[in-house]
């Protein structure tokens, strides 16, 4: 807690904001002017401490860790940063004191989804790890004016509206106008004394807006930098007097639509001249922001790396190479080798997946077009790649007229990382066989992880309190002290306390999925979760699935002893992902089938609340009991979600895919139930051609829930609307739903067997928190730290 801050001193900050800063007195206050109120009155508690490690990082002359990337998906910050400060319970009392709903005035807050999934929320949690562990660093970001789009659901189908987070002031982030630098595109390149000049065509203003991101207790406070573009030349009058309109606003168009809105791909990407410009801008306004902070205590460039670090969030600011030594070069006047060894000392690459559609490749016409001194320097880099490795056959950067962003990346990095142990082995073996065989010690691994002040003690508070209770307070900071809590879940006593936390979760959601989706559930009833982007290979078609064959099941039996349960559904799909939201629909009309029915009544529910996003995750994984993580294996770089249910006591039902591996093996193979093939043996499966069609025949459920849904069971408007999923899963199977579904489903009876036993589930629902101490993104950090950035704390 900040020193002197007391209830009455908070309300009299409240107070006065309210007045002096809202202009609005407390009769005719609105929740929002509360809400910014209490939000202004919480950030001048940043300040202090922001302004303190801003000053120590300069007069200590500090190494500082820059990470670049495209998404941050953070979700609320009031009530993370009140805890942060040890604010959170006195901005309660104050607030309740004052008449106005705490909770309601939290929910009043926008979620800030500058991000689509893992990795904009891995950035994230990142940044706020970072803080807490005092590690100096800056995160660069876009500034987007519209972030991942809002989701509906009409007839079942998903509908976009597009996200608006920046209509009401947004109290976190303060203007920097005067950091700005000028960015430029296309153009030519001229030849001036020797000396390579790139002319751009359009130049556009970036200008930061910077946001403060506070450590656990607020003993250190790192910055959160997005850029925003404004036109460098408010107008052309000289093009508008002559009768040229539209073109006299270019530079305005330009600058309006660079921002405007966050690409809505999770793991796909569109090969897009926006985006290429939009990744740019980031990258260079970071870049020049980087240089300028560096020359401006230090003369000498040759020593950038002993002060700068810099970390590519995915390939998408993979121009920093390029740029670094353009920068370097053209403009510094450093010779290209020096800057080539100085780029390769400053720069990291973490990859965040090995789906071949991810993985970015420019054409060669529209990259130089855009960029042409850029598509220069990537054939000088490629030239001397060939030359300081020679290899028999080409490696490296352009190929078949495409420049391969995750080559360019892997080249011009130090290290270049993985996000989990098996997906980082499968970096170095099938992604980059060649590149990782010329230089055998770059590709690291470094483990995600989740920060657990956002993703325990702030969003589960009944459990956190019953963790608290037990092993004392302090590891919120040091996760690895949840092992004190071992010897615990051998108590009957501890069980029920825990058992109880989660009830507690599970009673004030259900009142949430009444209100949200007018489905009434049972808080008695098993709430089994699948929450995430919606994708083929994360395999939400084999989850639902198998919720008709248990459906169909109780129907031929109704009187048996059922396990209820509460299967949840959330995710959006990419706006142009065909099957995706073909797979939406099914689970929509899944729903609203199984629901109606009364045979079942309370064994089983389906719901899938709309709009699934960071705050929606914070209700759901404490109340989840169960943690769906059933990728193919081979295809979920990490997955972080897996992570933050195993924190919250809730068991994974999953493959032996990214950061499960991990997960099993710190919680004990009794402790996950596991099921499914390996990546070796998906490998395998997939020569045979008729691997599904053997599949199918082998299982009677899954023939009977193909045939329902050819029928038109579950769409009896349109009998045929679930032809064209019945069809892929027999002919065009490629993740494996059929031929991993038997497996599946018996280890779902697995589960049902396990719940019905209350000592054996809750000792294994607690087991998952106590071995969760890995997965705190602190570890990750420190990883990064160490292996990667070779910096120290602060701290
Ligand atoms: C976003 C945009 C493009 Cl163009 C490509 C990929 C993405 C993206 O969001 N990828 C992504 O989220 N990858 C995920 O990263 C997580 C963090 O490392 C992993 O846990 C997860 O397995 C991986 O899918």
């Amino acid at each position: 807690m900040p020193p002197g801050a007391t209830v009455d001193s908070l309300r009299a900050e409240v107070l006065r904001h309210l007045s002096f800063t809202i202009a609005k007195d407390p009769g005719h206050a609105s929740l929002h002017d509360w809400r910014m109120a209490l939000s202004y009155a919480i950030r001048d508690h940043i300040v202090t401490p922001w302004y303190a490690s801003t000053r120590r990082t300069w007069d200590e002359d500090r190494k500082r860790v820059y990470y670049l990337s495209m998404e941050y998906l953070i979700g609320r910050v009031l009530e993370d940063a009140a805890i942060n400060l040890g604010l959170r319970d006195m901005a309660r009392e104050v607030i309740e004191g004052l008449g106005v709903d705490f909770n309601a005035l939290v929910e009043d807050e926008p979620d800030a989804a500058l991000g689509n999934g893992g990795l904009g929320r891995l950035a994230a949690c990142f940044m706020e790890s970072m803080a807490t562990l005092g590690c100096p660093a800056y995160g660069y970001g876009l500034r987007y004016e519209h972030g991942l789009f809002r989701q509906r659901f009409e007839g079942g189908r998903q509908v976009e509206t597009p996200e608006d987070w920046l209509v009401t002031t947004n109290p976190w982030e303060f203007d920097r106008p005067e950091s700005a630098y000028t960015v430029g595109f296309k153009g030519h390149v001229e030849s001036r004394d020797g000396r390579d000049v790139w002319v751009p065509g359009e130049t556009v203003t970036a200008s930061a807006h910077d946001t403060p991101v506070v450590g656990w207790q607020g003993r250190w406070a790192n910055t959160l930098r997005l850029w925003s573009a404004k036109p460098t030349t408010l107008f052309d009058l000289e093009r508008f007097n002559r009768g040229d309109y539209a073109a006299a606003t270019e530079p305005e168009q330009l600058a309006r639509t660079i921002c405007r809105v966050l690409y809505p791909d999770d793991t796909t990407y569109a090969g897009k001249e926006l985006r290429l410009k939009q990744e740019f801008f980031l990258t260079s306004a970071a870049l020049q922001d980087i240089l300028r902070r560096y020359c401006y205590t230090h003369k000498d460039l040759g020593r950038l790396p002993e002060r700068v670090a810099i970390q590519m969030n995915d390939t998408h600011p993979a121009i920093a190479g390029p740029e670094l030594i353009r920068l370097l070069t053209d403009k510094h006047g450093v010779d290209f080798d020096a800057a080539m060894d100085v780029a390769r000392k400053v720069l990291g690459f973490t990859n965040h997946t090995l789906l071949p559609e991810a993985l970015e490749r420019w054409s060669t016409y529209l990259f130089g077009n855009v960029l042409p001194r850029h598509m220069q320097i990537i054939e000088r880099i490629d030239s001397w790649h060939r030359r300081t490795y020679p290899r028999p056959h080409f490696v490296g950067i352009v190929k078949h007229h495409e420049v391969r962003m995750g080559e360019l990346a892997f080249i011009m990095s130090h290290k270049v990382n993985g996000v989990s142990a098996l997906h980082s082995k499968l970096v170095k073996s099938s992604l980059f066989p060649e590149l990782s065989a010329l230089h055998p010690d770059r590709v690291v691994n470094q483990t995600n992880g989740v920060t657990p002040r956002r993703w325990l003690n702030l969003c589960n508070r009944p459990l956190a309190g019953l963790i608290t209770e037990t092993i004392g307070d302090g590891w919120q900071a040091d996760l690895d002290r949840l092992h004190e809590l071992e010897p615990h879940v051998e108590e009957a006593g501890f069980r029920d306390a825990f058992a109880a936390a989660k009830r507690a979760n599970k009673v004030a959601l259900t009142g949430w999925i009444k209100d949200r989706t007018g489905v009434v559930v049972s808080p008695d009833a098993l709430f089994d979760v699948q929450v995430k982007r919606i994708h083929e290979y994360k395999r939400q078609l084999m989850n639902v699935l198998q919720t008709i064959a248990h459906w169909h099941a109780i129907r031929q039996d109704p009187q048996a002893d059922w396990v209820p349960r509460v299967k949840i559904f959330g995710g959006k799909s990419a706006p142009g992902y065909f099957v995706a939201k073909e797979i939406i629909h099914l689970i929509n009309d899944t729903a609203r089938v199984i629901n109606a029915d009364p045979v079942v009544g309370d064994r089983l529910k389906v719901v899938y609340p709309a709009n699934y996003n960071v705050s929606m995750a914070e209700k759901l994984i404490p109340a989840a009991d169960l943690s769906e993580q059933i990728s193919t294996a081979g295809k979920e770089a990490s997955g972080t979600g897996n992570m933050k249910f195993m924190m919250n006591g809730a068991p994974t039902i999953g493959t032996l895919d990214g950061a499960n591996v991990e997960i099993r093996e710190q919680v004990g193979a009794e402790n996950f139930f596991l099921f499914g093939m390996t990546t070796e043996q998906v490998a395998e499966r997939r020569k045979d051609p008729d691997h599904a069609r053997h599949a199918i025949e082998a299982s009677q459920p899954l023939q009977d829930v193909l045939q329902m849904l050819a029928e038109g069971r579950f769409s009896p408007d349109h009998p045929d609307r679930y032809h064209g999923v019945v069809d892929r899963v027999w002919h065009h199977d490629y993740f494996l739903v059929a031929s991993d579904f038997a497996a599946y489903h018996a280890a779902q009876a697995e589960v049902d067997a396990a719940y019905r036993d209350p000592a054996r589930w809750w000792r294994m629902a607690a087991f998952n928190t106590a071995r969760s101490g890995f997965f705190s993104s602190d570890r990750t950090i420190r990883g990064y730290m160490q292996e990667i950035w070779s910096t120290e704390s602060a701290l």
